[in-house]
C-alpha cells in the first residue's frame, strides 16, 4: 500500500474576468476514487475547496490566483506520501504549476511527483524540459495509468512498461511510451471520492459551471467526443471514441447524491453528452421514474444533432432546466474551417423547440478564429441577433484563444505566429473572458476591433432579447432580488452587483455569490 498525495491547484484568472468559477474538481475525485479503490491510502488536497474566499496576485504574470498559498499547500502534505499527483487542467495555470512542482521538489526531495491533464498532454515534451522536477507525467485518461504506476513504484520497479506516461530519461530524451487505450467500460471506473473533498463549501454557495440551481455536484454520464473541432484539444486528449455509462447507473449515482449531499443540481461535465437519442431518453425516463426532485444542466456546450422536440421534452420533464448550445460561429465558412459540422438554422430550430419545453437555452459563440473576417464576424451578429429573437437566453462571446494539442495551435506554430511559449503567451490565454485585455489572433481583426465586436455582439443579444421579450425583465428582477438565478445573465448581474457593492474588487469564488 503506497501513500498517495493527490493536489489541486490554485485556479488561476485574469484581473478584470467576468466570472470566477471554482467548482469541485471532478478530476481529482476520480483519481482518488482509483487510487483507493486499488488499495491504496490516498489524500486531496483542493487548494481552492480549501480556501475559496482567498485571492492573491500571481508572482510570474499579471493573474490572480484563487485558493491555498502554496506554501500552505506544502504544509498540508503528510510526511508519510510517497507519491505526490498534481493536476493541470488549464495550459494558463502552468506557470504556476511549475513553480509549485519546484517547491514540493526542494520540500519532498524523495517523493515521486507526477502531473496530469489536459495540458500535460499536449505538450509532454515542452513540460518535461520547462519542468525537470516532474517524475512523470500521465497521459490522457489518468485513472489506469496512474494507479498501474503508482503500484509498479511501490514495487520499487521502474514503469517503462506502463502505457501512457512520459518522462525524462537519464541521458536527457523524452520517453514517451505507447498512448494508453481509452476506458472502455466506464461503468467499471471507481466513483469520486467526494468525501476527501471539502465539498461542502461549494454546496453550500451553489458554485457550478452552469447557473447557480442550489446545491450543485458535478458528474459524467460519458467520456470523449466523436467530433474533431480544429480548435478543441478533445479529439488529442480523449480521441474520438465516446463512451456512455449505464444509465440506470448515473441515475443511482445522482441518488447517493442527494441522500449523502442534499444536492439540488447535478452539472453534467459531458464533452457531448446528448449522441445517442435512446441512451437520453433511457436517462431521462429512469430519472423521472425515481422522483428525486433536482434539476441537472448540460452547461459544456453540447450539438443539436439528437436534441429534437421528444428529446428536449424528455429532458425538461427529468428535471433539466439549462442546456449550453456550441455553435460557435454563424458563419458557414468559419464553421466549415473550424470543422464544426453544425448547421445553424438547424441548431436555432433546436432552441427554438428547447425553449419552447421550458429550458433555458444558452449559446456559446467565438469571435476571432485565425483567417476570420469583418464578414464573418457580420454574420455571426446577425445569428446572435436571431438566437435573441428566437427565445435562447443567454449567449457568451469570446474571443479565440489557442490551446496546445489543437489543429489550429499547430498551424499557428508552424507560421511563426505562437513562437515559444513564454509567460505571456500562458496570460493570453485567459484573455478569453477578459472585457479589457483581448489578444487578437487573427490577421484579419485587431485586438481592438475584437473588443469591440465582442462588446457589440454582447449588447446586442442582450437587448434584442429583452427587447422581444419584456417579460424577462421583470422575472430577472424578481430573480435578483430573490437571489435565484435562471440564466446566466443573471448569475453575471448578481456578481457584478455584489462585486459593485463591494467597491469592484477581485474576490475570491466564495464571495461570488
Ligand atoms: C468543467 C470544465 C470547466 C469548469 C470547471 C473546471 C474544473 N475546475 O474542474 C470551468 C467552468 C471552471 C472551466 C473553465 C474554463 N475552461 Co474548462 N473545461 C471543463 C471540462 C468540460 C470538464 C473538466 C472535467 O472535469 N473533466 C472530467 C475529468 C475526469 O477529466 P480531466 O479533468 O481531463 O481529468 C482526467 C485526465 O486529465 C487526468 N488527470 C487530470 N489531472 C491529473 C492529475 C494527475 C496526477 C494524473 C495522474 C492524471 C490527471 O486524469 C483524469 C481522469 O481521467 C473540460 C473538458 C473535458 N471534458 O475534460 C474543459 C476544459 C478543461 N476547459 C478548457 C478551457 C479552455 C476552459 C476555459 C479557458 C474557458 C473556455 N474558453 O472554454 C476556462 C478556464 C478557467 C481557468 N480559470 O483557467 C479546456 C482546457 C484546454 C487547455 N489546454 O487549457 C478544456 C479541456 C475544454 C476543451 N477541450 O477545450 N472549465
Ligand atoms: S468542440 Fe465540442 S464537438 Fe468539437 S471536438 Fe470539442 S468537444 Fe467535440
Amino acid at each position: 500500500m503506497s501513500h498517495v498525495t493527490i493536489i489541486r491547484p490554485p485556479s488561476i484568472f485574469s484581473k478584470s474576468a467576468i466570472t470566477i468559477n471554482a467548482t469541485p474538481p471532478l478530476s481529482v475525485a476520480y483519481l482518488a476514487g482509483s487510487i483507493s479503490a486499488a488499495g491504496h491510502q490516498i489524500e486531496v488536497i483542493d487548494a481552492v475547496g480549501e480556501a475559496l474566499d482567498q485571492t492573491y496576485d500571481c508572482e510570474i504574470y499579471p493573474l490572480v490566483a484563487n485558493g491555498l498559498r502554496h506554501e500552505e499547500i506544502i504544509a498540508r502534505i503528510d510526511a508519510e506520501t510517497k507519491v505526490i499527483g498534481v493536476s493541470c487542467q488549464f495550459t494558463s495555470e502552468w506557470p504556476e504549476i511549475r513553480k509549485l512542482a519546484r517547491l514540493l521538489r526542494q520540500n519532498f526531495p524523495d517523493v515521486t511527483l507526477v502531473s496530469g491533464g489536459e495540458h500535460l498532454t499536449a505538450e509532454p515534451e515542452f513540460s518535461l524540459r520547462d519542468c525537470p522536477e516532474l517524475d512523470f507525467l500521465v497521459l490522457g485518461e489518468g485513472e489506469e495509468t496512474f494507479v498501474d504506476l503508482v503500484g509498479i513504484l511501490e514495487n520499487g520497479d521502474f514503469p517503462s512498461e506502463v502505457d501512457g506516461l512520459a518522462y525524462l530519461a537519464e541521458g536527457g530524451e523524452i520517453v514517451q511510451t505507447p498512448r494508453r487505450q481509452r476506458i472502455t467500460e466506464l461503468d467499471r471506473i471507481p466513483l469520486p471520492r467526494w468525501d476527501l473533498v471539502p465539498l461542502e463549501g461549494y454546496l453550500a454557495k451553489g458554485l457550478s459551471f452552469g447557473v447557480n440551481r442550489g446545491r450543485t455536484i458535478p458528474m459524467l454520464a460519458t467520456r470523449g467526443c466523436p467530433y474533431q473541432c480544429t480548435f478543441c484539444s478533445s479529439p488529442n486528449m480523449w480521441t474520438t471514441r465516446w463512451k456512455a455509462r449505464r444509465p440506470d447507473l448515473v441515475v443511482d449515482e445522482i441518488e447517493s447524491y442527494v441522500k449523502q449531499y442534499q444536492v439540488d443540481n447535478i452539472d453534467f461535465y459531458d464533452l457531448t453528452a446528448v449522441v445517442r437519442k435512446d441512451w437520453i431518453i433511457e436517462f431521462a425516463q429512469l430519472l423521472m421514474d425515481r422522483e428525486l426532485n433536482i434539476t441537472w444542466q448540460l452547461p459544456s456546450g453540447t450539438r443539436s444533432e439528437a436534441l429534437d422536440e421528444e428529446v428536449l421534452s424528455y429532458l425538461y420533464r427529468s428535471g433539466c432546466r439549462n442546456l449550453s448550445y456550441a455553435p460557435e460561429s454563424g458563419s458557414p465558412r468559419v464553421l466549415k474551417k473550424i470543422k464544426k459540422k453544425v448547421e445553424p438554422s438547424r441548431m436555432i430550430a433546436s432552441m427554438r423547440t428547447a425553449v419552447a419545453c421550458g429550458l433555458n437555452a444558452k449559446a456559446n459563440i467565438i469571435f476571432g478564429f485565425p483567417g476570420e473576417t469583418h464578414s464573418d464576424i457580420w454574420r455571426s451578429l446577425y445569428f446572435i441577433a436571431r438566437m435573441a429573437i428566437n427565445g435562447v437566453n443567454d449567449v457568451s462571446v469570446w474571443t479565440y484563444s489557442p490551446y496546445p494539442g489543437t489543429e489550429i495551435f499547430a498551424e499557428l506554430k508552424q507560421r511563426g505566429k505562437i513562437k515559444e511559449f513564454d509567460d505571456d503567451y500562458f496570460a493570453s490565454l485567459l484573455s478569453y473572458a477578459d472585457l479589457k485585455n483581448v489578444v487578437s489572433w487573427d490577421d484579419n481583426l485587431s485586438a481592438q476591433v475584437l473588443k469591440i465586436y465582442r462588446i457589440f455582439g454582447l449588447l446586442l443579444f442582450y437587448t434584442t432579447s429583452y427587447a422581444s421579450n419584456p417579460l424577462r425583465f421583470f422575472r430577472t428582477m424578481r430573480n435578483l432580488m430573490t437571489n435565484r438565478h435562471e440564466s446566466r445573465m443573471e448569475m453575471t448581474l448578481s456578481i457584478f452587483l455584489k462585486r459593485f457593492g463591494r467597491g469592484l474588487g477581485v474576490e475570491g469564488a466564495g464571495g461570488k455569490l
